[in-house]
């Protein structure tokens, strides 16, 4: 068995990817900035006819695993990983460091010797805006201010892309009116950004991750979620949830712990996290008030967001479009609210009569979330839980208003993206697309799934990967991804991993569709690998080389297996490949063209099989 990536218990995984290093690619601009990539070395093509080598070129690819995987880097998870953005931060003179935590809560917790053993060792000090300072990406953008965060995002999704001498055979695709350039620029980046069609979340508190960005006019991301577990046991064992989802592609991480320990997890969380990480506060603060939804108020609410603010939270799930005349809308519906966050304050709004306090409040939560660049993703509480309930007047009611809410984040130049649905059947989904860019003036969706049907409880990473990969063709920004213990259970180690590879390769069959000058390069490399039967690099070029090497050794796990000319799927004799190679090498001998290559090609082979039946090309 394949050891590459497996489990150990209470470590932190590290291992780096076979065959694959760590690069840094300094920018232009901001010559200081160096953005990681992956690059994976191949072996050589060997001539079927002559045996002479070719070397084939190494292969870039995106890469979200953070220092992780770089061997060459320290790391303790009681320190935390590099803080790579700090400078960047500190050099814009926009923010000034507290003297402590503002919320009260937070420092209630401080003050109690009892949670010491759970205390992160360097508890920084928080960053904040000067008064009357903007610290957003969107902000800057809007002043015509290239950020290194933006420099590095255009680094990053361009993947050396430029550089690659091979010709790339590369399909148009067709991106349903977002506009791909050919090239990313550090300028595309801003005036997306400044355009509100792309959101780099980012808090100046959590300065260890590494510049990202979301919008359709860039690569499609996906967003993994992760709990604490009922027993918090180590700081180990909580860090290598996000550790192992970023390592299989986890492009931000949700934390969605709730429970005693939210605080301390978070810290844990965040400090060793190279990519955004998200939460819904509210869960949080219904912790607060003892899982009593009516008791909740805005001052425990505010008090959660500048903790969570003040740690480093790069975005907030807040549901604050579900209006208290939209909740008798999903009377009717086969499985009325499914979101937690939307039946909290469905609750709420019902039991006081009130209007939502987080639409009420809204304009009071973008000036706290400005002076750290925490974005907002605006929830939706209101989503279909069911095929039933897919696209109904609850949903869309709710939509309009996150597409109200927008308008309002923009005014205070607050980042912001809109979550969407959900459980909707194929036919319905495009009208999802189509009316969040309407509703929402083009900010990026989110979307969760969505499933396209409900009947297949087990592997409901599958039925929402379809919906996934259509919504994202059609332009949908990010993929929340499902796991296959959707509805059915906590997810472990083995689910995560399935989901988000999962989540990957729908997200990259968009890339592909909308024609990503970054996309196709690593299909064609390893479609070429897989012709030349060039065994590890076709894993190694996969999004998980450890389980396509183990799928492979399965019935054939010889060394000698890993040069052979076929697999065990069609055996020696009937691979199509091995015999399309030898069909061309024939045609180059017998200076054969067109089809006539193939009747006589295959004429020929059919004799020698008949003859050579047996022999196996070991
Ligand atoms: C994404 C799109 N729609 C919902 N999501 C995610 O669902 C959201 O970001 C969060 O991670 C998770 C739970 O949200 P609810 O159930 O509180 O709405
Ligand atoms: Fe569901």
């Amino acid at each position: 068995k394949n050891k590459d990536t497996a489990p150990q218990q209470g470590k932190i995984t590290r291992n780096p990817f076979p065959n694959s290093k760590k690069i840094y690619v300094s920018g232009k601009m901001h010559p200081h900035i160096k953005v990681a990539m992956r690059e994976i070395t191949l072996s050589d093509t060997k001539d079927s006819m002559t045996g002479k080598l070719t070397p084939n070129e190494p292969v870039t690819v995106y890469d979200t695993s953070g220092p992780y995987t770089d061997p060459r880097k320290k790391i303790s998870v009681h320190d935390g990983i590099e803080r790579l953005r700090e400078q960047w931060i500190l050099d814009r003179s926009d923010v000034e460091q507290l003297d402590g935590f503002s919320s009260k809560y937070c420092n209630e917790r401080l003050n109690d010797s009892s949670l010491d053993h759970m205390r992160f060792s360097h508890l920084k000090k928080p960053l904040r805006a000067k008064a009357g300072k903007n610290v957003t990406q969107l902000h800057y953008a809007k002043q015509g201010i290239i950020t290194p965060e933006m420099e590095y995002i255009a680094i990053r999704e361009n993947q050396r892309i430029d550089e690659m001498t091979e010709i790339v055979k590369q399909h148009k695709g067709e991106d349903f009116g977002a506009s791909i350039p050919a090239k990313i620029t550090p300028e595309f980046v801003r005036s997306e950004v400044a355009r509100g069609r792309a959101v780099i979340p980012n808090n100046i508190n959590h300065p260890e991750s590494e510049p990202m960005i979301l919008g359709r006019n860039f690569l499609v991301k996906i967003n993994a979620n992760i709990g604490n577990s009922a027993t918090t046991s180590s700081i180990e064992e909580e860090v290598e949830k996000s550790v192992w989802a970023c390592r299989w592609g986890a492009d931000t991480i949700m934390d969605l712990s709730t429970g005693q320990n939210i605080h301390e997890t978070r810290e844990w969380i965040v400090r060793n996290s190279p990519v955004p990480i998200g939460t819904v506060p509210i869960y949080q603060a219904l912790e607060k008030v003892n899982g009593v939804a009516e008791d909740l108020t805005w001052e425990i609410f505010r008090d959660t967001l500048i903790e969570q603010a003040e740690q480093g939270v790069d975005y907030f799930t807040i549901h604050a479009g579900v209006l208290l005349r939209y909740v008798p809308m999903t009377a009717k519906r086969v499985t009325g609210i499914v979101s937690r966050g939307g039946s909290i304050m469905a609750k709420w709004c019902l039991a006081h009569h009130k209007e939502n306090f987080l639409y009420t409040h809204f304009e009071d939560i973008c000036e706290i979330l400005k002076q750290y660049d925490v974005a907002f993703s605006l929830g939706d509480g209101l989503r279909p839980g069911s095929i039933a309930d897919a696209n109904d007047e609850a949903q869309f009611a709710e939509l309009e208003t996150l597409g109200e809410l927008t308008k309002l984040a923009r005014k205070h130049e607050v980042q912001c993206f809109i979550e969407g649905p959900g459980h909707v059947p194929m036919h319905m989904i495009k009208e999802n697309m189509d009316k969040q860019l309407e509703a929402c003036d083009e900010a990026p969706f989110y979307t969760l799934g969505p499933l396209t049907t409900d009947i297949a409880p087990g592997y409901d990473h599958i039925t929402s990967g379809i919906g996934a990969a259509m919504i994202a063709w059609y332009g949908c920004a990010v993929l929340c991804y499902v796991t296959p213990k959707e509805h059915l259970g906590l997810p472990n180690r083995d689910d995560v991993r399935e989901g988000v590879v999962t989540y990957k390769l729908a997200a990259h069959a968009a890339d592909l569709a909308k024609g990503h000058p970054g996309a196709q390069h690593r299909d064609n490399a390893l479609s070429k690998a897989r012709f030349e039967f060039r065994w590890e690099d076709q894993f190694n070029l996969g999004l998980d080389p450890e389980k396509a090497r183990e799928f492979h050794d399965e019935t054939l796990p010889a060394q000698g297996a890993k040069i052979a000319h076929f697999c065990s799927m069609c055996g020696p004799k009937f691979c199509s490949m091995k015999i399309s190679q030898e069909v061309r090498d024939f045609s180059a001998e017998n200076k054969v063209e067109g089809t006539e290559v193939f009747s006589k090609g295959m004429e020929e082979k059919s004799e020698e099989f008949k003859e050579k039946g047996s022999e196996i090309y070991l």
